[in-house]
C-alpha cells in the first residue's frame, strides 16, 4: 500500500467505498490523515465500518477546515448532476482529487505512464506492464484496469506505475503531468457524466496537461488526430503519432503486418505484429504500436520490447483465445458490451461461429453490418436473442439458444459437423450482461467453463494475462 505522506494530520472526507475508496481511505488512514467516510450505499458503509474507517455523514457541518474530498470516480461532480457533497465542497473551498493524484504526489520520483482512449486502454496498459515486467523493470499496473492506484508498492526513481486512466480518474487527477501520456482514440462514451461530447473529449485530453516527456496519439480517429496536430503545434513535449492502418511519418505505425518505427526517420521494420494471435486486428495494431513507442521512451532496448510484444498473453474477456480445439479458435470477447465493441472482433476474423446478445443497448445492429459476410452462423442468447434473430435473420443463419451454455454447445456441434478450415467460435456478445450475470466478467468465466466441458480430438488450453503486477 502507498503511504500518502503529505496528507499525515490533515483532515480528508472520502467519499464511495467501493474498490478505489476504500483503499483510499485506508491508506490515508494508516498515513495519519484524519479522515471521515462516507458511501450512499448501507452495504458500502457496513463493509467500511468493519474494517475501522470511520462514517461520517458529509453534510454541510463537516466541510469548514476541510482540506480534500477524495471522490471515487464512479460518483458524479459536474453532471448529469453533482452529488451534493461535492457541491457543499466546492462551497467551502475543499479540493476535490482521486487516488490517481493522491499516488501521484506520495510517489513524485518514480515515472508514470498514463494511458486513455475511449477504446484499447486496458489492452495497451496490460501490454506496457507486460513488456516492463518480463524486462525485469521494477513496474506497477492497474488503475482503472483492476488494482486501485493506491494499493500498489512504493515505487523509487528506477520503478514505473503504468495507468489505465478513465475520463473520470482523469479529471480528478488536477496536476496530470504523466512523464508519457498515450491518447488511443477518442469516439462518444460517457457523455451524460461528462455534458457531452465537448466535455468528454476535455477529459481525455487532460492526460496531456503539465507532459513535457513523451506525447504518444492514436491518429486512427479523426478527433484524437486532431489533438495530435494541436500538441504538435503547442511544442511542449516529444509527440509521436501512432496508426493501426495508415503510414505515420516520424511516428509507429504498422503497416502490412509488420510493426515500422520511424521515429528516426529511417522506417525501422520492427517485427511481425501480424503474427500475434493475442493481439489480432488494425485496432491492436494500433495498440502495439502505442506500446511500442512507449517503453522505447522509457528507454527499454528493441530486444526486450519485441520479446515482451510476442509474448503477450492477452487480457481476459478481450478477444482472449481461450482454445484451440481440433483447429478452430475459440475466443472469449464477453468485454464487447456495445456493437461498435463487437464490430472491432468481426473484423478480425473471416469464418465466425458468433455468440451474440444480452441486454440490448441502443442503436441495433446497424454498424455491423459490413462484417455480416464473416459470420458463418449466430447464435442468440438471453433478453436480445428475438429482435436480434429479426434484425439478422435475411443476412445469415441465426438459431435462438437463449442461454451461454447451450449457444457453446449448438456452435461446437456445428463445428465438427462442418469441420471448417481456419474457424472462430467469438463470444462478442454486443450487449451487457445483466439480463444473466453481474457483469461481463463472469459472463466470460461462464464460457470459458463451457467451452473446457468441450469434447475434441486435439484440445489445447491458454491462460490470460494477470492484471495485477
Ligand atoms: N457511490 C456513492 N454515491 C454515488 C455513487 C456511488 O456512494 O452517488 C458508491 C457506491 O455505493 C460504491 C462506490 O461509490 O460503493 C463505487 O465507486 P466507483 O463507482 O467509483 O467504483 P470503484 O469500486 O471505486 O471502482 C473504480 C472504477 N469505477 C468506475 O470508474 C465506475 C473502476 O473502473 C476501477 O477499476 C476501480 O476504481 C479501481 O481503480 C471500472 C469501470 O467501470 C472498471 N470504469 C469505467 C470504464 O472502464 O468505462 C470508467
Amino acid at each position: 500500500m502507498i503511504s500518502v505522506k503529505h496528507m499525515k494530520g490533515k483532515r480528508v472526507a472520502v467519499l464511495g467505498l467501493g474498490r478505489s475508496g476504500l483503499t483510499s481511505a485506508q491508506a490515508l488512514m494508516d498515513s495519519g490523515a484524519e479522515i471521515s467516510a462516507w458511501d450512499d450505499n448501507a452495504d458500502g458503509r457496513a463493509t467500511a465500518r468493519a474494517k475501522g474507517v470511520p462514517i461520517v455523514t458529509l453534510d454541510n457541518g463537516v466541510w469548514s477546515g476541510m482540506d480534500a474530498l477524495v471522490l471515487s470516480p464512479g460518483i458524479p461532480h459536474t453532471h448529469p448532476k453533482p452529488h451534493p457533497a461535492t457541491i457543499q465542497a466546492r462551497q467551502h473551498g475543499t479540493e476535490i482529487i482521486g487516488d490517481i493524484e493522491l499516488l501521484k504526489r506520495s510517489v513524485p520520483e518514480a515515472t508514470y505512464i498514463g494511458i486513455t482512449g475511449t477504446n484499447g486502454k486496458s489492452t495497451t496498459t496490460a501490454l506496457i506492464g507486460h513488456i516492463l515486467s518480463t524486462a525485469n523493470e521494477p513496474v506497477q499496473v492497474g488503475g482503472n484496469l483492476g488494482r486501485p492506484a493506491l494499493d500498489f508498492q512504493p515505487l523509487d526513481r528506477d520503478g514505473t506505475y503504468v495507468l489505465e486512466l478513465s475520463s473520470f480518474q482523469l479529471e480528478l487527477t488536477p496536476s496530470a503531468g504523466f512523464d508519457i501520456a498515450i491518447l488511443l482514440n477518442i469516439s462518444p462514451d460517457h457523455l451524460e457524466r461528462h455534458g457531452g461530447m465537448d466535455g468528454y473529449i476535455a477529459a481525455k485530453r487532460h492526460i496531456f496537461d503539465n507532459c513535457t516527456g513523451t506525447a504518444i496519439v492514436g491518429i486512427d480517429d479523426p478527433t484524437a488526430a486532431a489533438i495530435c496536430e494541436e500538441l504538435r503545434v503547442a511544442g511542449k513535449s516529444t509527440v509521436i503519432a501512432v496508426s493501426g492502418t495508415i503510414q505515420v511519418p516520424g511516428g509507429v505505425y504498422v503497416e502490412d503486418g509488420i510493426l515500422i518505427d520511424d521515429i528516426d526517420g529511417d522506417h525501422l521494420e520492427v517485427m511481425t505484429i501480424g503474427d500475434v494471435m493475442t493481439l489480432p486486428g488494425s485496432h491492436n495494431a494500433q495498440n502495439a504500436a502505442a506500446a511500442y513507442a512507449a517503453v522505447r521512451a522509457s528507454g527499454l532496448d528493441q530486444d526486450h520490447i519485441v520479446a515482451g510484444i510476442h509474448s503477450y498473453p492477452g487480457l481476459a474477456h478481450r478477444q482472449q483465445l481461450i482454445a484451440i480445439i481440433d483447429g478452430t479458435r475459440y475466443v472469449n470477447d464477453s468485454k464487447a458490451t456495445n456493437p461498435e465493441a463487437a464490430a472491432r472482433a468481426l473484423s478480425c476474423y473471416e469464418d465466425i461461429y458468433w455468440i451474440a446478445g444480452g441486454r440490448a443497448k441502443e442503436g441495433g445492429l446497424d454498424s455491423l453490418a459490413p462484417y455480416f459476410s464473416h459470420i458463418r452462423h449466430a447464435f442468440l442468447i438471453g433478453e436480445a436473442a428475438e429482435p436480434f434473430a429479426v434484425n439478422l435473420g435475411d443476412s445469415m443463419d441465426v438459431r435462438i439458444s437463449g442461454t451461454l451454455e447451450t449457444a457453446t454447445r449448438d456452435a461446437h456441434a456445428l463445428i465438427q459437423e462442418e469441420t471448417p478450415q481456419d474457424a472462430v467460435l467469438l463470444l462478442s456478445p454486443a450487449c451487457a450482461s445483466y439480463d444473466q450475470y453481474p457483469n461481463f466478467e463472469m459472463r466470460g468465466q461462464d464460457f470459458e467453463r463451457c467451452v473446457k466441458g468441450l469434447p475434441g480430438k486435439d484440445r489445447r488450453f491458454f491462460a490470460a494475462a494477470e492484471v495485477t503486477s
